[in-house]
C-alpha cells in the first residue's frame, strides 16, 4: 500500500514540473513574430565588475557584485573613470621605444624620419595620415622652425591632437515629448563589443538620470538577448526581447513603442552582426534603420562599433555599415588590448566619422568619451 502512495506522489511531482516547464516555454514564444516581452529593470545600485555576461543562464539571477562600488553619491553609484594612459599599454609600447630612440640622437637625421614613419604605421595611423604628418614636419625642420628632436616630438604630438580636435563627439540626446524616446542604434560585425557597449552606455545614462530601455535586436541566438538582459538588470534598464530567429526590426519597433507608452527617455537598440536567414545583413540593417524612425521614437545616434584590435581591417566593414545605416559616430572598443590605437586617425580621416566613445576594458565602467588630448598624450607618455 505505501508503495502506491509513493508512486502517486511521484506522478504528481512529474506532472507539476511539466506544467511549469511548458508555461515557461510559452512565455518565451516559439513563433517568429511572437509579441516581445518586457522585463522590468532591476532597482538598486549598479555593480562595477562584469558578471558572467556571456553565460546565458545568469539572466534569471540577480546580478553578481564581486567588488565594492568605486564610490556612491546618495545611492547612485559612481564609476571610477579609467585613464587612457593606464589602459593603453600596448599602443604605448609600440611608440615609446621609438620616441626614446629619436630623443637619444643629438640631431634630426634620416633615421629619425624612418623611425617615426615606422612607428606611426605600426600603430595603424595609416599611410595617408603618416605622410601628411611627416611632410608637414619636414617642411618645418627645413625652415629651421624645428631644430631638435625634442621639439620635433612636441610638434608631432601637437599636430596629432590638432587633427583630432575638430569633431563633435558628444552623444546626441534631444529632449522631446514624454512619449518620444530618443533611439540609439548600435551596429557592427559580430564580436566587436556592441552588446557590452550597450550595457556600459545604459549604466552611464542611468547615472545621468535617464530612464533606459534595451531592445534585443540581435535575434541570431537566444543567448544574445540573455546577455543583453544581464546588462539591463545590472544597469537598472528595461529589456524588450523577441524570440530566437525573429525579426530584428520588429523587436526594435516593439521596444520603441513600449518605451513611448511608458515614457522612457532612451532606447538602446542592439543589432545582429549576422543573420539566420538568407536576407543580406546590410538589407536587414537598412530595414532596422527605417523601421526605428517610423513610430514615436527619434533616432538621434547610429553608432558603429569597431574593434580596435582589428586595425585597418575593420575599415572596409565600417564603410559598408556606414553606407546603409547613416552612421553618426564610432565606438572604438578594446583599445586596452590593441597595439593599433592609431586606427582613430583612419576612422576620422578616411571614414569622416567622429570617434565618440572608447572601450578601455570589459567592466561596466570601462567606457569613456574619446578625449583626443588625453589619448595622444597617453601615446607619447613614457
Ligand atoms: N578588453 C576589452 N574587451 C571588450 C571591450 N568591449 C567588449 N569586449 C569584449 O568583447 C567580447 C565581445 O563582446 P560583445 O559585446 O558580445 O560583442 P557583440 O557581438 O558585438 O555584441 C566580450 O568578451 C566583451 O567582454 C573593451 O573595450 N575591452
Ligand atoms: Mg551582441
Amino acid at each position: 500500500m505505501p508503495t502506491i502512495y509513493l508512486v502517486l506522489i511521484a506522478v504528481a511531482i512529474v506532472f507539476g514540473v511539466s506544467v511549469l516547464l511548458i508555461s515557461r516555454k510559452r512565455a518565451v514564444g516559439p513563433a517568429d513574430r511572437s509579441p516581445a516581452i518586457t522585463v522590468p529593470g532591476a532597482p538598486g545600485p549598479i555593480p562595477t565588475t562584469p558578471a558572467a555576461v556571456a553565460e546565458p543562464a545568469v539572466v534569471a539571477e540577480p546580478a553578481v557584485v564581486a567588488e565594492p562600488a568605486a564610490g556612491t553619491d546618495e545611492g547612485i553609484e559612481i564609476f571610477e573613470r579609467p585613464r587612457f594612459r593606464d589602459r593603453m599599454s600596448k599602443s604605448r609600447a609600440v611608440l615609446a621605444g621609438v620616441f626614446s630612440g629619436v630623443r637619444s640622437r643629438s640631431g634630426i637625421t634620416a633615421e629619425t624620419w624612418d623611425d617615426l614613419e615606422e612607428a606611426l604605421l605600426r600603430a595603424d595611423v595609416g599611410v595617408r595620415v603618416t605622410d601628411e604628418l611627416l611632410n608637414g614636419l619636414r617642411a618645418r625642420v627645413a625652415s629651421k622652425e624645428i631644430a631638435d628632436p625634442e621639439a620635433l616630438l612636441a610638434a608631432l604630438q601637437a599636430d596629432m591632437i590638432g587633427r583630432l580636435s575638430a569633431n563633435e563627439r558628444a552623444l546626441r540626446f534631444e529632449p522631446g515629448e514624454p512619449d518620444e524616446p530618443n533611439v540609439w542604434l548600435f551596429v557592427g560585425v559580430n564580436g566587436v563589443g556592441k552588446t557590452t557597449t550597450i550595457g556600459k552606455v545604459g549604466a552611464q545614462q542611468r547615472q545621468l538620470g535617464r530612464s533606459v530601455l534595451m531592445a534585443a535586436g540581435d535575434t541570431f541566438r537566444a543567448a544574445a538577448a540573455e546577455q543583453l538582459g544581464t546588462w539591463a538588470q545590472r544597469s537598472g534598464s528595461e529589456l524588450v526581447r523577441g524570440s530566437e530567429g525573429g525579426d530584428p526590426s520588429a523587436v526594435i519597433f516593439d521596444g520603441i513603442e513600449s518605451a513611448s507608452a511608458r515614457h522612457i527617455d532612451l532606447v538602446l537598440a542592439d543589432t545582429a552582426g549576422r543573420l539566420h536567414n538568407k536576407t543580406n545583413l546590410m538589407e536587414e540593417l537598412r530595414k532596422v534603420r527605417r523601421v526605428a524612425a517610423k513610430g514615436r521614437g527619434r533616432v538621434t545616434e547610429v553608432l558603429l562599433v569597431i574593434d580596435a584590435t582589428t586595425g585597418q581591417n575593420g575599415l572596409a566593414q565600417a564603410r559598408q555599415f556606414g553606407e546603409v545605416t547613416e552612421v553618426t559616430g564610432v565606438v572604438l572598443t578594446k583599445l586596452d588590448g590593441s597595439a593599433k590605437g592609431g586606427i582613430v586617425f583612419a576612422i576620422e580621416t578616411e571614414l569622416g566619422l567622429p570617434v565618440k566613445l572608447v572601450g578601455l576594458g570589459e567592466s561596466i565602467g570601462d567606457l569613456v568619451e574619446f578625449d583626443p588630448t588625453e589619448f595622444i598624450e597617453a601615446l607619447f607618455s613614457e
